[in-house]
């Protein structure tokens, strides 16, 4: 199978499986709730996340289904990291994936609530994942709750906001993006060797591949703020201004090197895996992409 096709099954799947998860939700007083999910949710993105716990699965055990509610989780976990990053009290956007962001067509309260209840029945999600062995269950929600929580995701956003009126130090940088964007892809990884009873050496492996990929992954999403446009992008481009970005910290010349130095150390980690031509060619095309 190609790359695109792998790719396109991987979008496909988890599509239909997040549509699946809520439709015995409708029907329920709060429509409008889950109006607003759904509007994120199934609204488009690249699905990296999602691809990279069904791959890392695969290239476990060979059956990516396993690692399905997991995938489907990360993703609702990372749509509602979006909807609350939009929302005025944070970045104030008005466009995001190509549509008005959720405030901008259901109002603050309703998208705050949609992201809360995403970030929720994520774990309700994962909870159905059926591991043969309960230790790796409770490895599986824990790791989840780490990297989106005060230790991951959220702290970074918290470093990231408390740092806005400082010039911050390279080390810095690094530990809010890793915290910010690398934790949740890490999370995702992980979670997909887990699911497929990888061994703990596959374990890490996952780990520095998604530590290498989320540097690589935000160091070009700082760029495509100054070389994107908002038609390519599907959001406000040139918004970054103040912020501690790796572009205002190093340049774009320096960047462009810094996503194949990170892009390297990410592949780097994969000779633990004896079949990893996808997710290589995944993490090589992230290098150039322009949304
Ligand atoms: C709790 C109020 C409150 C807010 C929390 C957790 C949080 C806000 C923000 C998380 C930080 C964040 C949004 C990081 C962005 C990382 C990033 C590069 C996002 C874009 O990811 P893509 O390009 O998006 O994969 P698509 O649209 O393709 O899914």
């Amino acid at each position: 199978m190609s790359f695109e096709q792998r790719t396109k099954e991987y979008r496909t799947f988890l599509e239909t499986y997040l549509r699946q998860f809520y439709e015995p939700f409708h029907g329920e007083p709060q429509e409008k709730l889950f109006s607003a999910m759904e509007y994120s949710l199934l609204g488009g993105g690249k699905r990296i996340r999602g691809i990279c716990a069904l791959e890392f699965c695969r290239m476990c055990c060979g059956d990516w289904m396993k690692a399905a509610p997991f995938a489907a989780a990360i993703e609702m976990i990372h749509t509602y990291s979006l909807i609350h990053d939009d929302l005025p009290c944070m970045d104030n956007d008005d466009f995001r994936r190509g549509r008005p962001t959720n405030h901008r067509v259901y109002g603050e309260g309703i998208a705050t609530l949609a992201g809360d209840a995403l970030l929720t029945d994520a774990f309700l999600l994962a909870s159905t994942a059926k591991l043969p062995n309960p230790e790796d269950m409770a490895d599986a929600i824990g790791l989840m709750a780490e990297c989106a929580g005060s230790l991951g995701m959220v702290g970074g956003q918290v470093l990231d906001i408390m740092s806005q009126d400082r010039e911050l130090t390279e080390q810095e940088v690094l530990d809010i993006q890793t915290r910010k964007t690398g934790k949740l892809i890490s999370a995702a990884c992980c979670l997909g060797v887990i699911a497929g009873g990888g061994t703990p050496e596959q374990f890490d492996g996952a780990a520095k591949f998604a530590a290498g990929l989320g540097l690589a992954f935000q160091i070009r999403d700082d760029m495509l703020d100054v070389i994107g446009t908002q038609e390519e992008m599907g959001k406000g481009v040139g918004t970054d201004g103040e912020k501690n970005t790796f572009v205002r910290l190093y340049g774009l010349e320096k960047c462009e090197d810094l996503v194949k130095t990170y892009t390297q150390y990410a592949l780097d980690s994969l000779h633990v895996f004896p079949d990893s031509g996808f997710i290589q060619e995944l993490a090589q095309s992230l290098t150039a992409r322009r949304v």
